[in-house]
């Protein structure tokens, strides 16, 4: 597609002229991608921003490079940084930003056909959305099983373990084998729920990304499987993967929560949504 032909769905290439298409009732199968950049301002620190970004903080932990905290075959032999992270990510601590509960807003409208998250932090389900409305395609830390014999873990050990940095070993004293939250490490295969749903963004009529640098696949290209002339919203401090290539792409190249509210207000739903968010 040329991105500088005239859009051929929207009105003009603007979020103006998308909150429209919204209110028009044109949106009603929404698809929404998102990343760790929706929850840095709840403070969780996403991998890739330069300085703030986790890899950039992990020299500590003494990694021959920083993605092998989550990579399978370097955690069978040293499972302890993985831990010593998992200890600052584990949920509870944190509060759902204003971005959640804005795809909670969509769901509750009954305009939201599904979310497909890389977070593993549950802040979408703490911010209302119901768990079949998400697809957490790198997994989540709500389960925990044995890497070899893949027997369930017990939460309230695996709880214990973070706080207190040990590495949880399968209960089964026969096979001993690592335990780890049930978040997909590289080397690991994506959820079955990813792939069964992965076809969804063909349908919609919106794909809004956000928080998210496109650079993990298969979840990468997604929101290239929406048809051509389906308008696809980015609110990202960065330009990512194939978005603003098409003429009915919207770009706002700015911070989620602002770009989140503006959306909103634009929409008429910035009351709403600011009143949804403070009883999360
Ligand atoms: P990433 O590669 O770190 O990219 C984050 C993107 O968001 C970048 O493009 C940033 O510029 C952008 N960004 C950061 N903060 C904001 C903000 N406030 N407003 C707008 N944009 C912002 O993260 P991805 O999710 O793309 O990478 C995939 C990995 C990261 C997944 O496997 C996740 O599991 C993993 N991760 C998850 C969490 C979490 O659950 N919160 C935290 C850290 C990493």
């Amino acid at each position: 597609a040329n991105p500088d032909a005239p859009p051929q769905t929207l009105s003009a290439r603007s979020l103006e002229a998308l909150a429209q298409y919204i209110k028009d009732g044109r949106a009603k199968k929404i698809v929404v991608m998102v990343g760790a950049g929706i929850s840095t301002s709840a403070g969780i620190p996403d991998f890739r921003s330069p300085e703030t970004g986790l890899y950039a903080n992990l020299a500590r932990l003494n990694l021959p490079y920083a993605e092998a905290v989550f990579d399978i075959s370097y955690f069978r032999n040293n499972p302890e940084p993985f831990y010593t992270l998992a200890q600052e990510l584990y949920p509870g601590k944190y509060r759902p930003t204003i971005t959640h509960s804005f795809v909670n807003l969509l769901h509750k409208k009954g305009l939201l056909l599904k979310l497909f998250s890389q977070n593993i932090d549950c802040l979408e389900r703490e911010a209302g959305v119901p768990a079949d409305m998400i697809v957490e395609a790198h997994g989540s830390f709500a389960k925990q099983s044995c890497i070899d014999c893949k027997k369930p873990y017990p939460e309230e050990r695996m709880q214990e373990a973070i706080q207190k940095k040990w590495v949880p070993r399968c209960l089964d004293l026969s096979c001993n084998g690592l335990v780890k939250p049930e978040i997909v490490f590289f080397g690991e295969q994506l959820p079955a729920d990813f792939f069964e749903n992965r076809s969804l963004p063909s349908e919609a009529d919106l794909a809004i990304v956000m928080g998210t640098s496109l650079s993990v696949h298969p979840f990468a290209s997604l929101p290239q499987l929406c048809e051509d002339r389906t308008p696809r919203l980015l609110i990202n401090s960065e330009k990512v993967g194939d978005l603003g290539g098409r003429p009915d792409d919207v770009l706002m190249l700015e911070d989620c929560d602002s770009g989140v509210r503006k959306l909103a207000e634009a929409c008429g739903w910035l009351e709403e949504l600011e009143a949804l968010w403070a009883k999360t």
